[in-house]
């Protein structure tokens, strides 16, 4: 017996202790004997994914009162966040970095030494009187090179159950790893407890990334996105570890998009949080593989892709028959879901926008809701926050995509980069070539911040790759592995830029949510090389008679000429604009920013300013295509 098996032994049943025992990997039980010491749990729970062990835990949460039946269906839970707890934390989110090293100043840090003080300080003794839970997770799935193990330590139930719906089991990757040390580790707890079982001390919560130790703690948080280990947490872990072996992790989508002749094309798309990125993936008639977080790898010089979760943790908000029929079908029927921070009454689910009318009461993140009720910064409380989630796994899904577990991943034909861009880019283009891309679309995607992060809504910021957030290595450096995974492809997907939150000038969007389904198929289109397109200062884009006929087929929809001029005019000053912002953030914040970056953008300036003396500053499409 190894000496940290030992000390674990007393909080230990005598199965829990054998299902950790027969993991070969005293790295293994010294990461939990660690914790542990810290944590002090009054007992440790090891999940090994039976089907009983499961079943336990999915029980569990709701015995400890983290989650509740919603009796009218069977499978459904509801679990509630705090009232200050109700997205991911940026301000609290910070990485540790030992004294002499610095990442780009745009990313939220501190010395690693103090770091871990503090929130080691706030986790002690933070299990006493309950279960640490054990668990093991494939990242991507498993027998594959894509394949991460993970493992987390947690006094939650509710993030212990929301990690079955949402990730592909581990215990027996670790068994057969055996000795093999590489694993990401996350520790977290929710912290003190109010008796609604929300998190009591939101002014203490911490997300603080040790890179030197491949570990992640997390404490006085429940929402998903700060607490569930293999989400975002275990993501920037794993940013890191791919830019050391030369493949790239994205919060990207992943989808199959089916063309003529029943051919399926398959798409990665990276957009910033509440951007539109899970209601692509799940577009009627096509095929999701996944809605979040995508590993791309060269494999054979082409890229492929897996998703790393094998379920969804989506935004309900807007979930209608009428724009979502797969998902709100499936939210409708008895099934192992996790509602979180919606409305409950009578038993029943209830979120905005779901195409009905909304109790005036009932219970939600505050507790007893009522219309009218002040939240702690005196705002109206609404029915259900904007926030709002399901947890599901993705084989719930109708058109989930066979290839989910595919070892060797989907090969890509196309990768779109989309934010919300209220001004300057056309809803849909194609870039010239990977790097052309990879910088005017990919390093420049502009957004605006959302209900998904803490703080004010709204906020126009520069989203690198959509992975802003979780960027845990030098910025410059991640849109040089991005470059130079695709110069090093024999066939590289092509890259699209899409928008789609442009408005005119009276400040309305020009496009509906339903359109973006005509933009995936004329991607395509192009990657088959079937449509010509436009060439402009910022891009190809579609021409009118092309998108006419998608319209008609997709959408069956008339789609005007005017519509096309209004949406895909290009505006040079708002182009110009873009340009100038995306330069001053990488020249002030990003030291290592390749000069590519520069020269590509420089083109780009130059092109548009060459049309705005020939043409004017709002340029016609028809202009380009004489
Ligand atoms: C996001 O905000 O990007 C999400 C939800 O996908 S969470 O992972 O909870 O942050
Ligand atoms: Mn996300």
């Amino acid at each position: 017996m190894n000496p940290y098996l030992e000390a674990l032994q007393p909080k230990l049943s005598q199965k829990d202790y054998e299902k950790l025992a027969a993991i070969q990997n005293p790295n293994i039980h010294e990461f939990i004997a660690k914790e542990n010491d810290l944590c002090h749990p009054d007992r440790i729970f090891v999940c090994s994914d039976s089907e009983e062990d499961v079943a336990y835990v999915r029980r569990q949460a709701v015995a400890s009162g983290e989650e509740k039946a919603i009796l009218t269906m069977p499978g459904h839970t509801v679990h509630f966040d705090g009232e200050q707890d109700q997205g991911r934390d940026r301000q609290n989110t910070k990485y540790l970095v030992p004294k002499g090293v610095t990442l780009s100043k745009a990313l939220n840090q501190m010395d690693r030494q103090e770091g871990l003080a503090e929130v080691r300080g706030l986790m002690k003794d933070c299990m006493k009187g309950r279960t640490m839970i054990v668990r093991f997770i494939s990242l991507g799935p498993t027998n594959s090179v894509f394949t991460i193990l993970g493992i987390q330590c947690t006094d939650s139930w509710y993030v212990a159950h929301s990690e079955d719906l949402l990730y592909r089991s581990g215990y027996s990757e670790f068994l057969k790893a055996g000795a093999k040390s590489d694993f990401l580790r996350v520790v977290h707890s929710a912290g003190k407890l109010c008796d609604d079982m929300t998190s009591a001390e939101p002014d203490k919560k911490r997300i603080y990334i040790d890179n030197m130790d491949n570990t992640i703690y997390s404490v006085n948080t429940q929402y998903a996105g700060n607490s569930v280990g293999f989400k975002k947490l275990a993501f920037r872990l794993a940013i890191r570890k791919a830019n050391y072996e030369g493949w790239l992790a994205e919060h990207m989508l992943l989808m199959g998009v089916h063309g003529p002749g029943g051919r399926k094309t398959y798409f990665a798309g990276a957009f910033p949080s509440a951007c539109g990125k899970t209601s692509t993936a799940m577009l009627p008639g096509e095929t999701i593989l996944g809605d979040d977080i995508a590993y791309l790898r060269s494999i054979d010089s082409v890229a492929r892709a897996v998703n790393v979760e094998s379920g969804i943790f989506g935004i309900i908000q807007d979930v209608n028959p009428k724009d979502d029929q797969l998902i709100n079908k499936v939210l409708t029927h008895s099934g192992e879901i996790i509602f979180s921070n919606v409305l409950v009454k009578d038993g029943k689910p209830y979120w905005l926008g779901m195409g009905k009318e909304l109790p005036k009461d009932g219970v939600n993140y505050t507790g007893a809701w009522f219309e009218g009720k002040k939240g702690f910064d005196g705002a109206e409380i609404p029915a259900a926050n904007k926030n709002a989630r399901y947890a599901v796994a993705l084989k719930a899904l109708e058109n989930c995509d066979p290839e989910l577990d595919n070892p060797k991943g989907v090969e890509l034909g196309g990768i779109m980069y989309g934010g919300r861009d209220t001004k300057a880019y056309v809803p849909v283009q194609q870039s010239y070539d990977w790097c052309h891309g990879i910088i005017a679309y990919a390093a420049s995607l502009e957004t605006e911040t959302t209900f998904a992060t803490i703080g004010k809504e709204g906020v126009p910021e520069i989203n690198m790759m959509s992975i802003q957030d979780f960027i845990s290595i030098p910025m410059g450096q991640n849109v040089r592995n991005n470059l130079e995974f695709g110069k090093k492809l024999n066939r590289s997907p092509i890259i699209f830029g899409v928008n789609y939150f442009l408005k005119d000038k009276d400040g309305k969007y020009v496009n509906s949510p339903q359109d973006k389904h005509v933009w995936v198929k004329w991607m395509d289109l192009r990657v088959h090389g079937e449509v010509d397109a436009v060439k402009t200062p910022t891009g190809y884009i579609p021409k009118y008679e092309d998108l006419r006929r998608l319209f008609k087929e997709v959408l069956d929809k008339d789609y005007s000429k005017e519509d096309y001029i209004k949406q895909f005019t290009i505006r040079v000053p708002e182009n110009l604009g873009k340009i100038e912002r995306v330069q001053r953030f990488y020249q002030e914040n990003v030291s290592d920013t390749p000069l590519e970056l520069f020269g590509i953008l420089y083109l780009q300036r130059e092109r548009l300013k060459k049309a705005r003396d020939t043409f004017g500053d709002y340029i016609s499409p028809e202009k380009f295509d004489a």
